[in-house]
């Protein structure tokens, strides 16, 4: 068990003021896998201090020289893939062969893209009598969760760096150890010290006392919706900028002339990956009522075939946490009282596994878009089928939702395809089973938060705009 007791802060490795300290487990083997140390808010205001003392020299770094540290970094992450995808897997649950693809060579490349960034930070552009020009904004804090952390640490990270911001980060407690390797990373590629620092603790504590920080003017937040307005909340007596990406219930319309099969397969596999632990899982599959006993009999056998596990085939792992897992556990009980047929999955452990926080891939049928499943954000892998009649109620039902995170259409033609996405409220839209793309900007709409990250929108986040008139 690997035992830490300090954070990065200015450019050294500094013993924790917090005393408390929090256990790293493994939820493929419910074994304590690292200790990790709780920060207060004194951690905090070192971090913090430094962030600030460093953001002048940063911020007039030559954009060559910032693109130059951060493509240092991105090698370095190449070289330690490894090391980040065992931290990864280990504790957040991801089948350790899954990780590299799903988990860590994205963020690794989105870290390059970002570098190549830097120099949009030079461009002067004239309106009239004036000159406006770009800088970054300045002291940053990030709140992070335990779902894809190198992904958001990077959403975040990568741009800040690239605009010339210093920062605080506070990864999720559940899984800070990619973090403690990347500040390693930080260190080794010769990012100045005070530019990059990395505090552990709880969302109370170390979360709170970023978000009401006076000396931070803005908060990057990835997580739910309920801490998304705390955070707002205690942001706003400093009126610093706040970005947040939050939860989702995103519906997968299937058109009636699509191919049923492709269509289903892609919907069951989107939910089920991650273990359903991803905020733009198109969760709601809404499927023509003349094609819906043919969809539930596909989605069943799909999901059925799913392994389940921590081995080498293994595409669903088990849930981060067992708290996650009690909580995926009371949506599928809700799921029965409230009336919905459980087509497959269901409460029980998988019958060839004895531990680990493991849920069956779980697909409810005859669901009505008022009901609590339909409704709030399950972050398991479960699905639900809503039947509909034509596309205007796909359409309708859709667009009722609090969250505007994503969204899904799988129809005969992409044109198609794209006519139906341009009616539905959400950050994205995967059409016939697109895939994700980090040069495109990642947000949501309603609920879902407020701005984006990655793609140039991304960095864009980051930065003021000042104009001086001539
Ligand atoms: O999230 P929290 P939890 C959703 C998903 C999941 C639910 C609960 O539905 O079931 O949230 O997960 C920090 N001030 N998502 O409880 O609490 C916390 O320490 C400042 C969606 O794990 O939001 C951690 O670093 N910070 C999602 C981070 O917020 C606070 C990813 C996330 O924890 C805080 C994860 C506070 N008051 C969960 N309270 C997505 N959008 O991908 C907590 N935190």
């Amino acid at each position: 068990m690997k035992i830490f007791d300090s954070f990065y802060i200015n450019g050294q490795w500094q013993k924790a003021q917090g005393k408390d300290r929090w256990a790293v487990i493994n939820p493929a083997t419910e074994m304590v896998i690292a200790q990790v140390p709780m920060g207060n808010s004194a951690d905090v205001d070192a971090a913090v201090a430094a962030a600030k003392a460093a953001f002048p020299a940063w911020s007039t770094t030559s954009a060559a020289e910032r693109e130059r540290l951060i493509n240092r970094v991105a090698d370095l992450m190449t070289e330690r893939e490894d090391d980040l995808c065992d931290a990864v897997s280990q504790a957040m649950g991801c089948p350790r062969h899954l990780t590299p693809g799903l988990q860590v060579k994205g963020p690794t490349g989105a870290m390059r893209g970002f570098a190549a960034r830097a120099h949009q930070m030079e461009e002067v552009k004239e309106a009239g009598n004036s000159l406006i020009v770009k800088e970054p904004v300045g002291v940053c804090g990030f709140i992070n969760p335990w779902n894809y952390p190198l992904h958001q640490f990077v959403g975040k990270v990568a741009p800040a760096l690239a605009a010339g911001c210093t920062l605080v980060i506070k990864p999720s407690e559940q899984t800070p150890l990619q973090d403690l390797i990347m500040a390693e990373i930080m260190h080794e590629a010769g990012i100045p010290a005070g530019v990059f620092n990395l505090v552990i603790g709880s969302g109370p504590d170390v979360g709170a006392a970023i978000s009401a920080h006076p000396d931070i003017d803005m908060v990057s937040f990835t997580g739910s919706t309920r801490a998304g307005k705390l955070i707002a909340k205690s942001a706003a007596d400093t009126v610093k900028r706040v970005t947040q990406e939050l939860g989702g219930k995103s519906a997968y319309i299937i058109t009636e002339d699509a191919d049923l099969e492709a269509a289903v397969k892609y919907g069951v596999e989107d939910v089920m990956i991650n273990t359903g632990q991803t905020c733009t899982a198109l969760t709601r599959m809404l499927v023509p009522t003349s094609r819906y006993k043919e969809a539930q009999a596909l989605a069943k056998t799909h999901a059925e075939s799913l392994e389940v596990g921590s081995g080498e085939h293994a595409f669903v792992g088990p849930m981060s946490s067992a708290r996650q897992k009690a909580t995926v556990l009371s949506y599928i009980e809700k799921g029965i009282e409230e009336g919905a047929t459980l087509l497959t999955g269901g409460t029980d452990m998988p019958s060839h596994l004895s531990k680990g926080f493991y849920v069956k891939p779980t697909i409810f049928a005859d669901v009505n878009n008022q009901m609590t499943i339909a409704r709030e954000e399950i972050f398991g892998p479960v699905l639900v089928m809503i039947p509909y009649t034509d596309i205007d109620d796909a359409v309708a039902i859709a667009n009722d939702t609090p969250y505007g995170l994503s969204s899904g259409v799988y129809a005969k033609d992409r044109d198609s395809g794209i006519a139906i996405a341009r009616r539905l409220r959400a950050g994205q839209c995967y059409v016939n089973g697109g895939g994700f793309n980090y040069l495109a900007p990642f947000g949501g709409y309603k609920q879902s938060g407020n701005g984006r990250e990655f793609g140039d929108e991304g960095m864009h986040e980051f930065i003021e705009i000042k104009a001086m008139q001539l």
